[in-house]
């Protein structure tokens, strides 16, 4: 259990993927190493299925639209902590919360309001599995197609 938390998946949401240079600059700053990556533009149901926890939410619909927006790239972050330290980095869900208490953070940096929060990260270890298989899932294909960075070690 604790070797799995070395792990995490972290996202680049569709409004900040103009920012993607600054924010990989950061997570290597930080320690981690992205073991694998993917750009991937989520259908509909792609999206119904990665949010399910929040389907009784009111902002539900407004995610799902927002998410489907445009492309994400989805990563896999290794390293100490990993699950904690992503979210560490990240700052508060809303963006302008983050700008007040965590000045330095991603979302504070580059996310927008509590929608546009520029973005995600695994809040436990059994999310990051759900959420890693979602994105790379363990079948021969999904390997073959997901393996361009497992090697990376930058
Ligand atoms: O783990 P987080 O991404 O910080 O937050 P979460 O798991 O509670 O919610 C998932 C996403 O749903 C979050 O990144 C943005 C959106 N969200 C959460 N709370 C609100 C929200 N969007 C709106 N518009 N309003 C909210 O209160």
């Amino acid at each position: 259990y604790k070797l799995l938390k070395i792990i995490t998946l972290g996202m680049i949401k569709p409004d900040s993927m103009k920012k993607m240079g600054e924010i990989l600059d950061l997570i290597f700053k930080n320690g981690f190493l992205i073991t694998k990556m993917k750009k991937v533009s989520l259908s509909r149901n792609e999206a119904l299925e990665f949010y399910q926890e929040h389907q009784s939410k009111m902002f539900f619909n407004t995610l799902i639209q927002y998410i489907t927006s445009g492309p994400v790239m989805a990563f896999e972050l290794m390293g100490e902590n990993a699950v904690e330290k992503w979210r560490n980095l990240l700052g508060p869900t809303d963006s302008a919360e983050a700008r007040s208490e965590a000045p330095y953070s991603i979302r504070a940096r580059f996310g927008t309001d509590k929608t546009q929060n520029a973005c995600h990260g695994s809040d436990s270890a059994a999310s990051a599995a759900r959420e890693l298989e979602f994105f790379f899932p363990a079948g021969s294909a999904g390997r073959r197609n997901t393996a361009v960075f497992s090697d990376c070690t930058c």
